[in-house]
């Protein structure tokens, strides 16, 4: 249904997805199927219009303007070229929230992904919510060591869910986590992002498929990004599966101020702010995780992005 062009209030809202030739637009109860106005086709930058972005269009469905982003996240882009050819991919703008999901098993759990998520979201400036679903599938030993991992994020600052679609664990803490938000959920292909999509929100009914016996991999069943509103308020984004993230503008000297448990060491190193925080002697860094303070995980992580950054 087409909504009244005539009234300029109304000839604005909000991308809910894109396909190749067009966008969906969503405004109040209506829904808008624009294409883009010559000019912005001819914009420079690969992603002019983007899920998430609020939008004017004109009486022949023209998107013929973006109103400024809050926030957006973006990888680079992950077409195999040059580095001095690597372009921003923006995966979704003006979300309240990015949540990583992880499954505890199959595929097994990617932490060094989850860190780049985190850390994009920092630099964004956007608050993240960590979630660890097929908790079902893990027990034991393998479970403690999940539990064991979800306290190390909680004692950064972060909120942890953990989650299973199978039995309902942890739906409804999660629910209350989304309420009145925009999230947009993240990770790699079968860890059951819309699975979690339909548990809250069982009257979608999308599809969902079993990860490949075979490699354990998913199949990337979930193949555009979509916004998805919510009955109990707020919406969610579900975006197909990313099997890598490289960090898009951030500059290598930043990076350990986007790992909030760093925070309270930087600028105490020997070497100031020329410190690498790897090898350098007298690092306030390297030394708090020595102690203990700092997880060595995340510090290989940070080590690993700052290797790219
Ligand atoms: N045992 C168990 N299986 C689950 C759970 N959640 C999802 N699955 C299964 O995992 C498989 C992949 O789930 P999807 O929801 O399609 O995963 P996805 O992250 O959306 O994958 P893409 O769309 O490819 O990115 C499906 O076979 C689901 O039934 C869970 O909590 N427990
Ligand atoms: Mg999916
Ligand atoms: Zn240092």
């Amino acid at each position: 249904m087409y909504a009244n062009t005539h009234s300029p209030a109304s000839n604005r809202g909000r991308i809910i997805r894109r396909t190749r030739s067009s966008y969906l637009i969503r405004s109040g109860n209506d829904c808008i199927e624009g294409t883009l106005s010559t000019r912005l086709k001819n914009e420079s930058g690969s992603n002019p219009v983007v899920v998430g972005d609020m939008v004017v269009w004109n009486e022949a469905a023209q998107i013929t303007e973006v109103l400024p982003r809050h926030n957006w996240l973006s990888r680079r882009s992950a077409v195999p070229m040059p580095s001095s050819y690597a372009q921003e991919q923006v995966l979704v703008a003006n979300v309240d929230q990015v949540v990583p999901v992880l499954a505890a098993a199959n595929p097994r759990p990617a932490w060094n992904l989850l860190d780049r998520f985190l850390v994009s979201a920092e630099a964004s400036d956007i608050p993240a919510l960590i979630v660890l679903t097929k908790l079902d599938l893990v027990a034991g030993r393998h479970l403690q060591e999940i539990e064991a991992i979800a306290e190390e994020y909680r004692a950064i600052g972060y909120a942890v869910v953990l989650t299973s679609t199978a039995t309902g664990r942890g739906l409804d803490e999660l629910k209350v986590c989304l309420q009145g938000r925009l999230s947009a959920l993240l990770g790699k292909s079968g860890v059951g992002k819309t699975s979690l999509l339909n548990a809250i929100e069982p009257g979608l009914g999308q599809r969902v498929q079993a990860t490949s016996k075979a490699t354990g991999k998913g199949r990337h069943t979930t193949t555009t990004t979509e916004i998805f509103a919510l009955a109990l308020g707020g919406a969610l984004v579900d975006t197909p599966g990313m099997r890598e993230f490289g960090l898009w503008d951030v500059d290598g000297r930043d990076l350990a101020w986007f790992f909030p448990e760093m925070r309270p060491f930087l600028g105490r190193c020997k070497f100031g702010a020329s410190c690498r925080h790897d090898e350098e002697p007298g690092c306030t860094i390297r030394k708090a995780v020595v102690e203990g303070l700092i997880s060595p995980y995340r510090y290989q992580s940070y080590l690993k992005l700052r290797a790219e950054a």
